[in-house]
């Protein structure tokens, strides 16, 4: 899997050559480059931004820098892998369009579940605006060779696409196989079920007066499992019971639902 990032500030997106994601990338798991915006630009200033037409605050990213970058960045991609045969001899296998996510908080917004959709993708090109945005024009026109998604991390307002960016290449980045070592975590985590983790304990059993349940170290792996599905259900309940309302009951016990 490839990724590519175009920002105006590549140093911000550094600590992705860190941890898992950095280790994922000198194991040759994913490929990862990081794209100044203002070497795509022609004038002797790099000028990336401009004045709103219509008026009103802040400054738009132009269009032709994006352009440039966008182009050169599909034209270098490596075709995706032969999957089937070529359709006619000496014609180039067909290339399904690389995706292009820009961060933006009036995108859609980025779940586990979209996470594991782009985790499925040859190729994400990350589009880092700052300022009130990019030109609309950019995003219209790069659909002819990209599946265009804007997408955000919620309801709060960033500086920048840049910290979204290091939040989604970790995201989608640990789904790709043999990122994390241990594929059964990914299976207990937050919302992999829909549902918010259970609580987690280690040793000492007991800490200034506290206990880890009882039930934790029964060795009991029926009851175990009973008490964390409980405490999953609560947690949800108490702090997200939007995510509850998602998940289909009837799939649920009578006791569960009771919870
Ligand atoms: Cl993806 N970008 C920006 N600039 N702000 C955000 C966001 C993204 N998600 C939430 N707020």
């Amino acid at each position: 899997m490839r990724f590519d990032v175009v920002s105006i500030f590549p140093e911000y997106l550094a600590p992705l050559e860190l941890s898992l994601i950095g280790k994922a990338r000198t194991d040759g798991l994913l490929e990862l480059a990081v794209h100044d915006l203002r070497s795509y630009t022609q004038d002797r200033h790099r000028t990336v931004d401009d004045t709103p037409y219509g008026g009103g605050a802040g400054m738009v990213m132009k269009p032709e820098p994006w352009a440039q970058a966008l182009e050169d960045i599909a034209a270098a991609a490596p075709p995706a892998p032969d999957k089937a045969a070529a359709p006619s001899p000496g014609a180039a296998p067909a290339r399904k369009k690389p995706t292009l996510i820009v961060p933006s908080p009036a995108g859609e917004v980025f779940t586990q579940q979209l996470a594991y959709e782009l985790a499925g993708e040859d190729h994400l090109v990350f589009a880092c605006g700052r300022y009130e945005g990019i030109d609309e024009r950019v995003l219209e026109w790069a659909a002819e060779q990209y599946t265009v998604r804007s997408v955000s991390l919620g309801d709060y307002v960033l500086n920048g696409g840049e910290v979204a960016v290091l939040a989604m290449v970790e995201a989608i980045g640990r789904l790709i196989p043999g990122v994390v070592g241990n594929p059964e975590s990914l299976v207990e985590e937050s919302h992999s079920d829909g549902l918010l983790e259970y609580p987690v304990y280690t040793k000492p059993s007991s800490w200034r007066d506290r206990d880890v349940p009882e039930v934790l170290l029964s060795g009991n792996h029926g009851k175990i499992a009973k008490f964390r599905r409980e405490h999953q259900l609560r947690r949800t309940a108490a702090r997200r019971p939007d995510l509850l309302d998602k998940l289909d009951v009837s799939n649920f016990s009578k006791t569960e639902r009771n919870v």
